[in-house]
């Protein structure tokens, strides 16, 4: 296991430069920008702070999987990024979160208040089907590829799993309900990271659906290693604020199951994720993410 899990740490690294050198080209450059300068800079602020870049990866390595290349899927998975760096711009308002620290940097919103920090995620909302619909060459794929991002990034995935999320408040755990927001909440846009950057490679309907149900499962293994990072994880090493979720008894994973029982159902689903990949050549870089995944330290 620890030999899959340097694979998939070199892949990141190795696919985090990549994508960082195209999100700095593609984003609006701040110098340049006389109409909104200090919106640039917002939406750069969060786009290149150092994240994992686990979606974006994930395209690549969904595209590699059946025979594509990085550039095949880049800017897909670039998109990919926009959305989920949005996604945490919006989550980190007082409104929401609250919170002051993320990707190891005050929040947006900290540093260019509240209205600047949900307008630079909304810009950076919309400049993720820009570039999905202007840089992939070909014109019905790219729409395709839109279309998979707009299902799993809004009412059907992210946003109504956000919104289910806050709904259930500190309820009593209830392993269904905890599952069906995950399953949106988080886990769409991490299956969509796959099955998006296969069919950006030209992938057939049946490794789309393997790769969505492996998408799934790796989509929940993370949201609970996210869940057990939160309780035993620094701030230093996760760059944000560990304990919120016990502190405002929000429903997860570790108050569901404790500590233990939530490494084992991790393991468990990482096991179904890749059983979604058996018999499918060219898959052993994904798997070993889904390794990684679990096992990860921030
Ligand atoms: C506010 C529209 C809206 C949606 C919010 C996904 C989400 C829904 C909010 C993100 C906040 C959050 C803490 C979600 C739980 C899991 C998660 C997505 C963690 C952060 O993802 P990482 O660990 O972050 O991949 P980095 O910084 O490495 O990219």
């Amino acid at each position: 296991m620890a030999a899959d899990i340097s694979a998939a740490v070199a892949f990141l690294a190795e696919a985090g430069a990549t994508v960082q050198a195209a999100l700095e080209r593609w984003l609006p450059d701040e110098r340049e920008a006389a109409a909104a300068p200090r919106l640039a800079e917002a939406m750069r602020y969060s786009a290149l702070a150092p994240g994992k870049r686990l979606r974006p990866a994930l395209a690549l390595a969904g595209a590699r999987a059946v025979g594509g290349s990085d550039a095949d899927a880049l800017p897909y998975a670039c998109a990919l990024e926009l959305i989920h760096t949005y996604s945490l711009i919006h989550d980190d308002l007082p409104a929401m979160d609250d919170d002051d620290l993320r990707r190891g940097r005050p929040t947006s919103h900290k540093v260019y208040g509240d209205a600047l920090a949900i307008l630079a995620g909304d810009a950076l909302h919309t400049l993720a089907f820009e570039l999905v619909l202007r840089e992939t060459s070909d014109p019905a794929r790219a729409g395709l590829l839109a279309r998979e991002l707009a299902v799993a990034s809004g009412y059907h995935g992210m946003v109504g799993g956000q919104v289910a999320d806050l709904a259930a408040g500190g309820g009593v755990p209830d392993a269904e309900v905890l599952e069906a927001i995950h399953r949106r909440k988080t886990g769409a846009l991490i299956a969509a990271a796959v099955r998006g950057g296969a069919r950006a490679a030209g992938a057939d309907d049946a490794t789309l659906a393997a790769f969505g149900n492996f998408g799934a499962a790796l989509g929940l293994a993370f949201q609970i290693t996210d869940d057990i990072l939160d309780v035993t994880g620094s701030a230093a090493a996760l760059g944000k604020t560990p304990g919120k979720d016990e502190r405002e008894s929000k429903l997860t994973y570790v108050a569901l199951l404790g500590l233990d029982g939530a490494r084992a159902r991790a393991d468990r689903e990482v096991e179904r994720a890749l059983e979604a990949l058996r018999g499918i050549a060219g898959t052993e870089l994904l798997g070993a993410i889904a390794h990684f995944v679990a096992h990860r330290d921030r």
